[in-house]
């Protein structure tokens, strides 16, 4: 049973004040909370475990090594990998995909070509952006509707024998629009292209199979999804992450060293120089087991049955104009209100108590598409309430009272 008060309870963060208000948080898009379980992961693991792993034979950095590989195992079985060593530890999605564009620095050729699309966060823009300058590569940009849907008729025109790889996000931080990324996967591939999907905003909504959806690779990040800021997965398929060459040289990607000829680690650590977010990995793990105890189908309803409350009560304000208006989209509302800047918007809600974010949302291309500085964003998550949301409406209508 889905019991939104009892959920909340788990999340310490939700019952303080912020300018001697009850926050309410809605910049899930940005970092979601954390809560208790996960936070006592994190207490247990520096409490009782904190040792290196993968090296040495004392009982501490042994049960640590089994607490970090436990975890790879439950990401793997979340995101259905074939393998666990498919997944590899990251700081984060935007380590994932400079990991990734690195290993490919040594297959592009110039003219080779690269697709993005309209839709990305710049941590899936420039870090190919620096592929293409090193390797003579092109990129080529799927563009954009007015609805915030990306146009396939262009993507399908684009594909050509040149294309060697596809990036796109799930779901736009900006908009909240859901990509047809099935059909994305599954042309690229005809046309002989390696895809790599950004799960930076669907990991926490959708639960995705990576083997299903027989994506190459995969990123996202453990903290949007309820867990630790700082660790991340990357999924690669076997065959393509040992043919990419190691990110970083250092302690334990290696078989052999010697100042003749090192030798990498098979998979994952071949991907995982240094001593790794150990404790931040361990509590990922514990995060992918909250997220499922609630269940992503009760998620997925309850998070739409928010955003068509508040998208209904925020429309009926004169003067808002809602950004990304189709109906494949997740609970991400990004708004103005006519002739206000939306940082405005958002100091007078941050004095309610009330999380939003402004500004471009790392998205620029799609601020300029619209001809707009930036966008109020309100985005939520499975603990927020409609009382919250009225409570947002109430402050968005003061905010337009006092700036109007
Ligand atoms: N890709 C997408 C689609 C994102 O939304 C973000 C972060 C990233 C990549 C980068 O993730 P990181 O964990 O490596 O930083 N998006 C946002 C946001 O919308 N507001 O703050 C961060």
């Amino acid at each position: 049973m889905f019991n939104v008060e009892d959920i909340r309870k788990d999340f310490p963060i939700l019952s303080r004040k912020v300018n001697g208000k009850p926050l309410m948080y809605f910049d899930n898009a940005a970092t979601s909370q954390t809560p208790q379980q996960v936070i006592n992961t994190l207490v247990e693991y520096y409490s009782n475990y904190n040792a290196n792993i993968h090296r040495g034979v004392h009982t501490l950095s042994q049960e640590a090594t089994d607490l970090y590989e436990q975890a790879r195992q439950k990401i793997q079985k979340h995101f259905n990998a074939k393998f666990s060593h498919e997944i590899i530890f990251t700081s984060g999605t935007t380590h994932g995909i400079n990991l990734i564009a690195n290993g490919f620095s040594s297959l592009l050729k110039k003219e080779d070509e690269i697709i993005v699309s309209a839709l990305e966060h710049h941590s899936n823009i420039v870090p190919w952006q620096m592929l293409c300058e090193q390797t003579g590569a092109v990129l080529k940009v799927i563009p954009m509707d007015e609805d915030g849907t990306l146009i396939m008729s262009v993507f399908d025109e684009l594909l050509s024998e040149k294309t060697k790889l596809v990036f796109v996000n799930h779901i736009s931080n900006a908009l909240g629009t859901i990509n047809p990324i099935e059909y994305i996967i599954e042309n690229a591939h005809k046309a002989g292209a390696a895809v790599l999907i950004d799960g930076a905003q669907s990991s926490p909504h959708i639960k995705p199979d990576v083997q299903k959806l027989d994506v190459d690779f995969y990123v996202a990040s453990a903290h949007k999804m309820c867990g630790p800021t700082g660790v991340g997965m990357l999924y690669g398929k076997e065959e393509w992450l040992k043919k990419l060459p190691p990110y970083q040289g250092g302690g334990e990607m290696i078989a052999e060293v010697t100042f003749e000829k090192t030798t990498y680690a098979e998979l994952p650590h071949k991907f995982e120089a240094g001593t790794p977010n150990i404790a931040g990995g361990i509590t990922f793990g514990a995060a992918i087991d909250y997220m499922n105890g609630i269940g992503f189908d009760h998620i997925a309803s309850y998070e739409n049955e928010l955003l068509e409350y508040a998208t209904e009560k925020l429309l009926q304000i004169e003067g808002l104009k809602i950004y990304g208006t189709t109906k494949e989209k997740t609970a991400v509302i990004s708004f103005n209100l006519e002739g206000i800047h939306p940082y405005d918007v958002g100091t007078i809600l941050d004095k309610l108590g009330i999380a939003v974010r402004t500004g471009h949302h790392c998205a620029q291309p799609i601020m300029d598409f619209y001809k707009i500085p930036g966008t109020v964003r309100a985005s939520f998550a499975f603990y927020n309430t409609k009382a919250e949301i009225d409570a947002l409406i109430e402050g968005v209508k003061k905010a337009k009272m006092m700036l109007s």
